[in-house]
């Protein structure tokens, strides 16, 4: 069960964690390289003893897919989750002059003062982006991140590689291949990314009929991050192996760097004390079977019945 895998994790790192810094000043409990496995014909793995977001991880994925970087589109979606990585890129340029925004990610949580000034320029920059294209351009955009790697890696003759095009090829063509691979970690461009990619490269395998993929993930906030990222790489699991012909397998999540935040914990003992349930199913809309063509209303989760969400702070 997706829960029973998660929380174990979780109690891993309580139990065997090194007390780090990181670079956003919050600390963290650590430890390196962690493998998890899914099987995709058990149910979809969404956290039940906590209610975690589908439209969400959903929208981010399709905007992936699409090979788009603005977070315009997301925003226009109701889909948050990027905005801060834009917004630090609006309020460190030399055309903001609003309040000082220095380190807001921690301060937003950490200072009563703050937050209302923080959340009111927040508010501000998410209009601008939806209603001034030529601002989002400028300040929505989130530099070379995954849909750019994934759709349109610069190649060294000028143009430009598609790698999710090439991988379904390649699983359509010669399933036997060990040469699956996407990858968004472009070490020419990671200066340029608002965030470099933490889900850097995933593997497809081809085995009995069914399509298994493996993610290795270099940083993994462990409270916020991974439900969102294997519900995300299971979903695109089931898209490829739908436009493939194949029945999905497993989905393998290696983790380097995997951890859980200081101000975490409370939730953290909070979703440990509670007992998982039925995993829900995803229904794809029939008609569809290109993984370009599909928008948020193709894709459905049901029979999801999950414990509350449990809100924590994002260290930015
Ligand atoms: N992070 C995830 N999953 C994601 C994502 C970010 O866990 O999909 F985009 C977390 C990991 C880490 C932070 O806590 O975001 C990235 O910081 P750094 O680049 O310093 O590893």
């Amino acid at each position: 069960h997706v829960d029973e895998a998660y929380l174990t994790l979780c109690q891993h790192i309580l139990e065997e964690g090194h007390a780090k810094g990181d670079r956003t000043g919050t600390g963290t409990w650590s430890t390196f390289g962690y493998q998890m496995r899914f099987d995709l014909q058990k149910g979809f793995p969404l956290l039940t003893t906590k209610r975690t977001a589908f439209r969400l991880i959903a929208t981010e994925l399709l905007w992936f897919l699409k090979g788009d970087t603005n977070v315009r589109t997301l925003i226009a979606q109701n889909n948050h989750i990027w905005d801060e990585w834009a917004f630090e890129k609006w309020v460190t340029s030399e055309e903001y002059t609003g309040p000082d925004m220095t380190d807001f990610g921690r301060r937003a949580v950490t200072d009563e003062d703050f937050a209302p000034v923080y959340e009111e320029q927040m508010r501000i920059f998410q209009e601008r982006i939806v209603e001034d294209a030529a601002f989002a351009e400028k300040y929505g955009d989130l530099g070379p991140v995954y849909g750019k790697q994934w759709r349109s890696w610069p190649s060294a003759d000028g143009g430009t590689i598609d790698q999710i095009k090439q991988v379904i090829t390649s699983i359509k063509e010669n399933p036997n291949s060990r040469r699956h691979i996407v990858s968004a970690w472009n070490p020419a461009e990671v200066d340029d990314m608002a965030l470099p990619p933490c889900h850097t490269l995933f593997q497809f395998y081809v085995a009995d009929g069914k399509l298994s993929c493996q993610l290795y993930q270099r940083s993994a906030d462990v409270f916020l991050g991974v439900p969102f990222n294997i519900a995300s790489y299971a979903l695109l699991t089931h898209l490829i192996a739908k436009e493939c012909g194949l029945e999905v397998g497993e989905f393998i999540h290696t983790l380097g760097d995997a951890h859980i935040y200081k101000n975490h914990l409370a939730q953290v003992e909070e979703q440990m004390s509670r007992e998982h349930r039925e995993l829900p199913t995803l229904v794809l809309n029939e008609e569809k079977s290109s993984i370009f063509d599909y928008e948020m209303e193709d894709l459905k989760i049901e029979g999801y019945n999950p414990h509350p969400s449990i809100k924590a702070p994002i260290a930015v």
